[in-house]
């Protein structure tokens, strides 16, 4: 990673190596924290970021359901990553915004360890590696399950969730697989340790509903736009883990994976064992929106101030 020059800290632009925390901040110990990944892209009308609002709703959703105070508005902070990208100079990034528990209290409790807010960003390039858009990743099911609805809430994006995702995730590279799917308590299909997951039979596309431990993603919500808008039927239901083995496509989405096709599932090809035609299609729709080249008709591209030149 290479740092960039600012980081925002509660309200002001701090130097990238003074966003420091002490070893004994209650997010240490008790793994208190709520996040987000936003991509900026680089368009030819400068910098855009996808989705802003959307992703700053759900931190703030994040911190709702574990009780954190935030003093910062969702406009405050969508201004605050507007500015934190223009003056860090970056034609495209991938914007980090993280709601911690400091220092201050011992114990599980934190009526004493102060709210902190930062946003940093950085480059970051693609997510399963520059040929997994094109050819599709090997992925397998994971032993782990996703956690279970009534433990950790799998609505929130909670830094505690990624203990879990830490586990599918290695896992799988142990094993010499790009990612893990990982199914929920009852044996469903539930995402990937950092992505959604659509499956396609006959034509038709399913993905698992919340109520199967997944993440409500922005990216599964813009390719489930995007389908509906190109005729492809599409329906949110519970999906038997078998699904993966007989589907003619399967792919992840996400903002670090964005658009990333299945091709192999425990060794079982998907389909012709590469990327689908639908996955194709909804790959190309979405990077034709996101990099500017097709028309914004959602609203979902937020333009920041150019201070670097176009190329
Ligand atoms: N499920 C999980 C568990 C998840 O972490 C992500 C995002 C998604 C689904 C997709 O959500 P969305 O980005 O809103 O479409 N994972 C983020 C973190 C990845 C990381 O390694 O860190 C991401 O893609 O930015």
């Amino acid at each position: 990673m290479t740092p960039t020059e600012k980081i925002w800290h509660n309200g002001r632009f701090i130097a990238w190596d003074e966003a420091q925390i002490h070893v004994l901040s209650h997010v240490v110990s008790y793994g208190s924290s709520v996040f987000e990944g936003v991509r900026c892209y680089e368009t030819q009308n400068g910098p855009a970021i996808f989705r802003l609002r959307d992703h700053t709703r759900r931190l703030l959703d994040s911190a709702k359901i574990y009780r954190f105070p935030v003093e910062f508005s969702q406009d405050q902070l969508v201004e605050a990553q507007i500015e934190l990208v223009r003056l860090n100079g970056m034609r495209s990034c991938y914007i980090r915004p993280i709601i911690l528990r400091g220092y201050g209290g011992v114990g599980v409790m934190p009526v004493n360890n102060p709210t902190e807010i930062y946003l940093a960003c950085w480059e970051w390039g693609k997510y399963l590696g520059e040929e997994a858009l094109a050819e599709g990743v090997d992925v397998c099911i994971s032993s782990w399950n996703r956690i279970a609805p009534n433990t950790l809430p799998a609505l929130a994006k909670a830094g505690a969730n990624y203990m879990n995702s830490q586990l599918i995730r290695m896992e799988a590279h142990h094993n010499g697989y790009a990612e893990g799917i990982a199914l929920d308590s009852e044996g469903r299909i539930s995402e990937g340790s950092g992505e959604n997951i659509f499956v396609i039979r006959d034509g038709k596309i399913l993905t698992p509903p919340l109520g199967s431990s997944a993440l409500p993603g922005i990216t599964r919500d813009s390719v489930m736009t995007l389908a509906r808008d190109l005729g492809i039927p599409l329906v949110e239901s519970v999906i038997p883990r078998e699904m993966l083995y007989i589907a003619d496509e399967v792919f992840f989405t996400g903002t670090a994976a964005e658009v990333t096709p299945i091709r192999s599932i425990d060794r079982i090809p998907v389909g012709a064992g590469r990327r689908g035609p639908i996955t194709e299609k909804l790959q190309k729709a979405f990077f034709e929106l996101v990099e500017g080249k097709a028309a914004d008709k959602y609203g979902w591209l937020t333009a920041v101030p150019v201070t670097v030149p176009a190329r």
